[in-house]
């Protein structure tokens, strides 16, 4: 397999201005024609190579004429053309394609019965020869060809030019897209399907058709994804002031489906779970994933689609600015706090793993094998945060001034992370220091933070000190610019205003005018450095890194003292439940030592009390709250050790569950009781709040295997209203084995077999479930009549649910990663994208114990030496072993 290097960019050395594409879909095979105005982006001859794969090649013509073989060359992944004309000349091709038999899900392919298409990163070359890559923009023109019965919905990019009927019960579509985009973005869906329609008005007064499709006993649930179409599309006017481009935005949900969605111009396509959604059948974390993701698509169509990348390395200036636009748009739709957690808890549970493990690459790679493969928590996640860090450096308004002069320079264009940059520098005159370190460098940053209060000199000093800690090839790092958002406390727990600080030489003001500031901006720029406040007349208590201004680990000098202080104190909401989650995770480090030792487990009477106080907090934010008696993750505390135990984590975290749930029982009953609701479903913050609260009481209580607790969840599966509140009681029962949970499954399985997206919950519930040896069940799953290894959905939901069980994957015997092993191996014949996302969580087997290293190592050589290894495994697989 061939590595393809940043450092190697070319321009193209031709361009493509308009192309028209004609597809005949049939059912044995599709034939795919295209005409492609082609033009070189300097004279001279160069030879014009096309990317294909797995297409026959019927016929090439230049300018109208047949070329024969010898004119032209081809291999398995090429077709060259060694001398096309000068200047600007016609290509066409026609290729034939097996649409049905394409399980990769990538390219045009068969869900369900329909047609679609996904493209992104490098599927257009499974449809035709094209220069599959990012920077080639051209104008398209689509007909689509089929079966008027089998296919009555004909769609593709941009606005319907005409259709008709034609001979033989057939019929067809002409799409023309005004906008000039790269083939990734191209999108074609043709099926049975039925629409739930609606119109947006511009804030220009332009209105626009929007068009949900699914088949048609689905229409009923897209009433929440239109919601938040519109409600995207309102966000982006009012915050920046970008408007939709075209007269109709159409949305299509199919079943079967790699990722969660696709940002096709306006012919969005979607994963049906993060479309459809009821009452009965969805959950409030499903309808919040709803609202995030159509926003995330729509916000492409500007930050992405208008301006676009260069090429795929620059992949997170759209992805990395387009989560930053969701989060902000989830933010304002609900609480920007408890958002802020549960995306910080989402970088810290998967990012900060992928940055400390083998495939440890910058926001912008260097390198890559497969890109499918580099769609990840780092380009993504970490990426968002780096263009929270502009934010938070310039303000909104300055960010805005930033994103304004980006649209004004590059709409219609390719570009690169160094020009979003210096757009964001350059509309604010913006000093970034070192700050491009971001993109290049991988790793998690450590922070140190000491500090030292001076009476006398009514100074208080931070001293910081940071590390870039080695990733695979690269192994000294500079250091970063980190901007540490701080505020100090006084003995009241009140914010202190905050004068002047001297740093670096010089004393910068802080106050504003004469407005006392109470949190101020720390750049930290060096390996060292330190930070003295002035006229501080009482020794604070810092709350640094308020909001997780930088996506760092943070490790400082406060007490427990200190902790619980900022804990019931702290003004940043988000510093409170870190100071809580910093207090957990000491807890049960130190709660793993005496388990490893054999020492009695005892439960820090202060940590129920600091919990219990914030659960009895009625001015707090219902969610905030269950949040923050939410325990760190068993994978984030593995990762703080020397060597991973996951028995130990497991048995530790479940004991101090248990303890605080006997503890605090009165306390969890009456919040199950006071937090129920008679009234019908609405999805709105302060609904989801109150039942998230209910439902993590009611997990507690039924932590505690007991009788009356058990009977309470049952009673409150069997009056539950809602797949939220139903799905949190069987999860609460599927705790703990016995009689009640077999049947409580059974019965949740029954009354949804009939629903595919609800059934998948149910698979993952029982695949994740911490009962031991539950490989045996989640092996017999397999078999189900409703599992089916071709729907990325259901792997994700059996495989992916088993494999973030730390101990029945990491089990002792070896029996998960063997598990593991032989399920990658025969997914990777039907779907290498999925395959490889499976293989990935082998990707921290370096981390446990000698035994365990060597029993994971086997599989990963196993896989390796699989016949046919695809080369998305392959890249992972080798990565791990490296
Ligand atoms: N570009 C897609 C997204 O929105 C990936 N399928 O993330
Ligand atoms: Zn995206």
């Amino acid at each position: 397999p061939k590595e393809i290097f940043l450092k190697d960019h070319k321009l193209p050395d031709y361009y493509f201005d308009s192309v028209d594409l004609n597809f005949l879909l049939g059912e044995e095979k599709t034939i795919v024609s295209s005409k492609i105005t082609v033009f070189p982006r300097v004279d001279g001859s160069s030879p014009l190579v096309l990317d294909g794969a797995d297409l026959k090649l019927l016929s090439v013509k230049v300018n109208g004429e047949e070329l024969k073989n010898g004119d032209y060359h081809l291999d398995s992944r090429h077709l060259t053309i060694p001398s096309p004309p000068s200047g600007t000349f016609m290509l066409e091709i026609v290729t034939e394609i097996y649409p049905q038999k394409n399980t990769s899900l990538e390219g045009l392919y068969k869900s369900s019965g329909n047609f679609c298409t996904q493209c992104e990163a490098e599927g257009f070359r499974k449809i035709t020869f094209y220069q599959d890559r990012p920077d080639i923009m051209a104008k398209y023109t689509v007909r689509i060809e089929a079966d008027k019965s089998l296919y009555p919905v004909l769609l593709s990019n941009g606005n319907l030019l005409g259709q008709g009927d034609l001979e033989g019960g057939k019929h067809y579509a002409l799409w023309e897209d005004p906008f000039k985009k790269p083939c990734y973005l191209f999108g074609l869906v043709a099926g049975q399907l039925e629409s739930r329609d609606d119109t947006f008005v511009t804030s220009s007064g332009r209105n626009v058709s929007l068009r949900i499709w699914t088949p048609a006993q689905d229409v009923h649930k897209t009433a929440h994804a239109m919601y938040s179409l519109k409600a995207a599309m309102k966000w982006d006017e009012d915050v920046f002031g970008l408007e939709y481009d075209l007269d109709l935005f159409n949305i299509v949900a199919v079943p079967d489906f790699n990722m969660g969605a696709m940002e096709n111009k306006s012919l969005n396509i979607f994963n049906s779970k993060l479309v459809l959604a009821s009452p009965e059948t969805a959950s409030d974390a499903d309808y919040a994933a709803i609202l995030g993701v159509i926003g995330h698509e729509y916000f492409h169509n500007w930050t992405g689609n208008r301006v676009t990348c260069r090429d795929w390395f620059q992949l997170s200036l759209k992805e990395g600015l387009t989560v930053f636009r969701d989060q902000e748009f989830s933010s304002d739709m609900g609480s920007r706090t408890v958002k802020r957690i549960a995306d910080v808890s989402r970088l810290r549970i998967s990012q900060f793993p992928q940055d400390a493990g083998p495939m440890a690459h910058p926001v912008r790679p260097h390198s890559y094998i497969k890109m499918d493969n580099f769609y990840t928590v780092t380009v993504y996640e970490k990426g968002a945060e780096v263009v929270r860090m502009y934010k938070t450096l310039l303000g909104s308004q300055g960010f805005r001034k930033g994103m304004d002069l980006y649209f004004k320079r590059h709409d219609g264009q390719a570009v690169t992370c160094e020009d979003f940059f210096a757009a964001m520098r350059d509309a604010n005159d913006a000093d970034f220091a070192n700050f491009l370190q971001w993109y290049s460098q991988a790793g998690t940053p450590l922070v140190k933070v000491t500090s030292s209060y001076d009476a006398a000199a009514h100074t208080f000093t931070l001293k910081f000190s940071q590390e870039v800690p080695p990733t695979p090839g690269q192994p000294v790092k500079e250091p970063m610019f980190i901007p540490v958002v701080s505020g100090l406390l006084d003995p009241s727990g009140k914010d202190m205003p905050l004068s002047s600080v001297y740093h670096d030489g010089a004393l910068r003001s802080i106050a504003n005018n004469s407005e006392p500031a109470y949190s101020t901006i720390l750049r930290v720029t060096k390996k060292e450095e330190e930070f003295v406040f002035s006229d501080i007349h009482e020794r604070p208590v810092p709350s640094l890194l308020r909001g997780f201004s930088a996506p760092v680990r943070l490790e400082s000098d406060l007490s427990d003292s200190d902790l619980f202080f900022l804990l019931a104190h702290d003004s940043d909401d988000f510093n409170r439940w870190e100071a809580g989650q910093v207090l957990a995770r000491k807890l049960m480090l130190s709660l793993v030592v005496d388990f490893q030792q054999g020492k009695p487990l005892v439960l820090n009477p202060k940590f129920v009390q600091g919990l219990r106080s914030i659960l009895c907090d009625s001015s707090l934010d219902k969610e905030f709250i269950a949040k923050a008696i939410t325990l760190p993750g068993e994978g984030e505390i593995m990762d703080m050790m020397e060597v991973a135990d996951p028995d130990a984590v497991h048995a530790v975290r479940s004991f101090i569950r248990k303890q605080l749930a006997s503890e605090l029982k009165a306390d969890f009953l009456s919040l199950v009781e006071n937090n129920r609701s008679s009234e019908e479903y609405v999805f709105n913050y302060p609904n989801m709040a109150r039942r998230a609260l209910k439902n993590i009481a009611l997990a507690y209580l039924a932590s505690l295997e007991d009788q009356e607790l058990t009977e309470l969840a049952l009673h409150e599966y069997k009056t539950a209203t809602n797949m939220t509140e139903q799905f949190a009681a069987l999860a609460a029962i599927a705790q703990n084995p016995g009689k009640i949970h077999d049947e409580v499954l059974a019965d949740f399985y029954t009354k949804w077999r009939d629903d595919f997206l609800v059934v998948n919950k149910w698979f993952a519930l029982q695949a994740m479930s911490d009962v031991p040896g539950n490989v045996e069940n989640v092996r017999n799953l397999l078999s189900h009549p409703a599992y089916d290894l071709r729907n990325p959905n259901k792997v994700y939901s059996l495989i992916g649910g088993f494999c973030s069980s730390p101990v029945n994957f990491h089990a002792k015997d070896g029996s998960g990663y063997k598990f593991l092993g032989e399920i990658v191996v025969q997914l990777d014949k039907i779907n290498p994208q999925v395959a490889s996302r499976m293989v990935s969580a082998f990707s921290r087997w370096r981390r446990y114990d000698e035994t365990r290293q060597n029993l994971a190592k086997a599989q990963l050589e196993m896989i390796v030496s699989a016949n046919g290894l695809s080369e998305n495994v392959f890249e992972i697989a080798s990565k791990c072993l490296a």
